[in-house]
């Protein structure tokens, strides 16, 4: 029945190219006007450098005098030979997100608002020992400038999403990515060879119900690092033998 109903919100998924206001818009402009002033903001004496591998670098913002049991994440990462737009790309499209979000046990699209933005409802790994989690997202896809796209991922509650089954988190996640190409080349003699997709990635993500704060921040800990690496190599399989998405 869940595929069914699926397959109709597919098939009623806007054109390419239409942005239509809906019920979300005012929620989504208004984190994004957040969620941007945070990713530009320079990590000085606030953050703390919890994990560097090759170009990773990943920062984290303690909010424990906030009483609050998880952290605002910031992590930077260069991905070479692929551009934003493919990297967003990748991270949006819900038909290859099973490739790379190990998180993720299945997710059902609730809605397509308009062909850059969806409803979903996740519902996550198990994590011992606490309660299994769900979430419910809007996705939503756009370009900043000519080099420049980014995905916002929000919770946000909606009709569909199937309540008390399981203990619903909250997330609010920004991925910005930004094609980054040899000063004042002409883009169509380049190759793969010369550029490399900059990445900004923030995440805040509340566990919604009980977990032990250890148990978090070890899956935390573990697992940023893990996605990065995973959008790394599976964009790269994905895009590498095709021409380039400027
Ligand atoms: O940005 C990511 N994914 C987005 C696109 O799919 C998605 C964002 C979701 C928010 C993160 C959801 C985290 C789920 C955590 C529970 C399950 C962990 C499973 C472990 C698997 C073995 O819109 C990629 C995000 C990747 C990184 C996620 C790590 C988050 C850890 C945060 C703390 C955990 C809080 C949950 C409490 C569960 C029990 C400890």
């Amino acid at each position: 029945r869940e595929r069914e109903l699926e397959a109709q919100r597919v098939a009623n998924k806007p054109a390419p190219g239409s942005v239509m206001s809906h019920q979300f818009s005012s929620l989504l402009e208004g984190k994004l006007k957040e969620n941007l002033k945070l990713a530009d903001e320079p990590v000085e004496e606030m953050w703390l450098l919890t994990h560097e591998e090759g170009q990773m670098t990943v920062y984290t913002r303690n909010e424990e005098a906030a009483g609050e049991t998880t952290d605002q994440l910031k992590a930077f990462h260069f991905i070479p030979g692929l551009t934003g737009r493919e990297v967003c790309s990748y991270f949006f499209d819900t038909d290859l997100r099973l490739e790379w979000e190990h998180t993720v046990e299945k997710f059902f699209v609730l809605e397509w608002l308009d062909n850059n933005t969806n409803v979903c409802h996740n519902i996550h790994k198990r994590v011992w020992p606490t309660a299994q989690r769900d979430s419910c997202i809007l996705s939503h896809m756009r370009q900043l400038n000519t080099n420049r796209w980014m995905v916002q991922n929000t919770s946000v509650d909606h009709d569909d999403a199937p309540a008390n089954k399981y203990v619903r988190l909250t997330a609010n996640v920004l991925l910005m990515a930004e094609t980054q190409v040899p000063a004042s080349a002409d883009k169509s003699k380049l190759t793969r060879a010369d550029i490399g997709a900059k990445l900004t990635y923030l995440a805040y993500v509340h566990p919604g119900g009980w977990a032990p704060a250890s148990v978090v921040k070890a899956v935390s800990k573990r697992e940023y690092p893990k996605f990065l690496s995973n959008l790394e190599t599976h964009s790269l399989k994905h895009f590498s033998s095709q021409p380039i998405l400027w």
